[in-house]
């Protein structure tokens, strides 16, 4: 990781097979610019245990033999979610059923990458939209099967398997004003709290960053959410920065330069407070980004959310990140 002793955090991506394989100025670029990469979906239940007992690694792998080659590191995502399960998880009928389930999945897919994956967003978004309290969870089979303790429980047996890995919980959502993502925020901040002082082994928080354009940034609200994180004694890393460009104006140097100006003003804040040790953006070039599969724009142009355009050129996006990166060093 050629970039962190003289930058203030590590920067990567979320990346994809099969283009990490067939795409090579795609592979150059991941190359030349990631400290670390997440596999964009090759780590979820549906890609590794589609079929019940039956693991199935080699996209992941891809993944991992990729950023082995070229000195990066791989941050693991994600263990128990509500979302991205094979079908036959709703059959399992008992809360022991789901815990062995639980447990044996995350001992194999943990144990598998443990030394080279040092990071997993154990629990990804475990709240629902504008959660009444901490005890207001996303339903979920998990949730249904196993209650709350799903958490703790996918916490310690991450920690187990890999004790030296560092284990997150991963939410959208907290960056922004209005009641609901205040909610949110108090709602996350109460469960951490829990879980730190029920001594479960959660070494940070990952903050998604799926930045909505249109929505305002409560500097204010995100600046008590993250002194609280830190004063847990706990991290907090920028997991999936994307800036969701639906309602901007089409003219693409004006699009590009208010999608930078929107990065600029959260990661401002997070940097400001938290000193995060990472930042990723989810996805690297415009040309794979997930954006389009809900925010396609009414005008049918392509979205423009990530740092680097599809034909792999650095966007204003991307010399935001670059000054946060190098602040204060050069
Ligand atoms: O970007 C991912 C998309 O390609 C997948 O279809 C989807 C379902 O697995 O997940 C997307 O990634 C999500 C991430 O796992 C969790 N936070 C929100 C991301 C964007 O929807």
């Amino acid at each position: 990781m050629p970039a962190s002793s003289q930058s203030n955090f590590l920067y990567g991506a979320a990346v994809r097979t099969p283009a990490l394989i067939t795409d090579h100025p795609y592979q150059e670029l991941v190359a030349r610019y990631c400290d670390l990469v997440v596999p964009e979906g090759e780590l979820k239940w549906a890609s590794i245990q589609a079929k019940r007992g039956v693991f199935n690694f080699d996209k992941a792998d891809a993944v991992v033999d990729f950023a082995k080659r070229h000195g990066i590191g791989v941050r693991g995502h994600t263990l128990a979610w509500y979302a991205a399960l094979p079908a036959w998880t709703k059959d399992m009928a008992s809360r022991q059923e789901a815990e062995r389930v639980l447990e044996q999945h995350i001992r194999t897919v943990v144990g598998r990458y443990a030394g080279t994956i040092r990071s997993w967003d154990v629990v990804n978004e475990p709240f629902p939209d504008d959660p009444r309290s901490s005890h207001d969870l996303r339903k979920s089979v998990w949730l249904e099967q196993i209650g709350r303790e799903y958490i703790p429980l996918a916490f310690r047996i991450a920690h187990e398997t890999d004790p030296a890995a560092r284990l997150f919980i991963n939410e959208y959502d907290i960056a922004f004003a209005g009641s609901r993502f205040k909610s949110k925020r108090d709602a996350l901040l109460g469960l951490v709290r829990e879980l730190v002082n029920n001594k479960v082994p959660i070494h940070g928080v990952g903050i998604q960053a799926h930045i909505n354009a249109d929505r305002q940034i409560d500097s204010v609200g995100l600046q008590e959410f993250l002194h609280a994180i830190s004063s847990l004694g706990l991290e907090v890393i920028v997991t999936e920065l994307d800036v969701i460009d639906f309602s901007l104006p089409a003219d693409i140097q004006l699009r590009d330069a208010l999608v930078a100006a929107k990065a600029y003003e959260f990661l401002d804040v997070v940097c400001g407070v938290a000193a995060p040790p990472a930042v990723l953006t989810w996805g690297i070039t415009d040309k794979y980004t997930w954006v389009p599969i809900y925010f396609t724009r009414a005008d049918k142009l392509p979205n423009r959310p990530l740092p680097f355009d599809r034909n792999m050129r650095p966007k204003p996006l991307y010399s935001v990140i670059e000054y946060f990166r190098y602040r204060g060093r050069r």
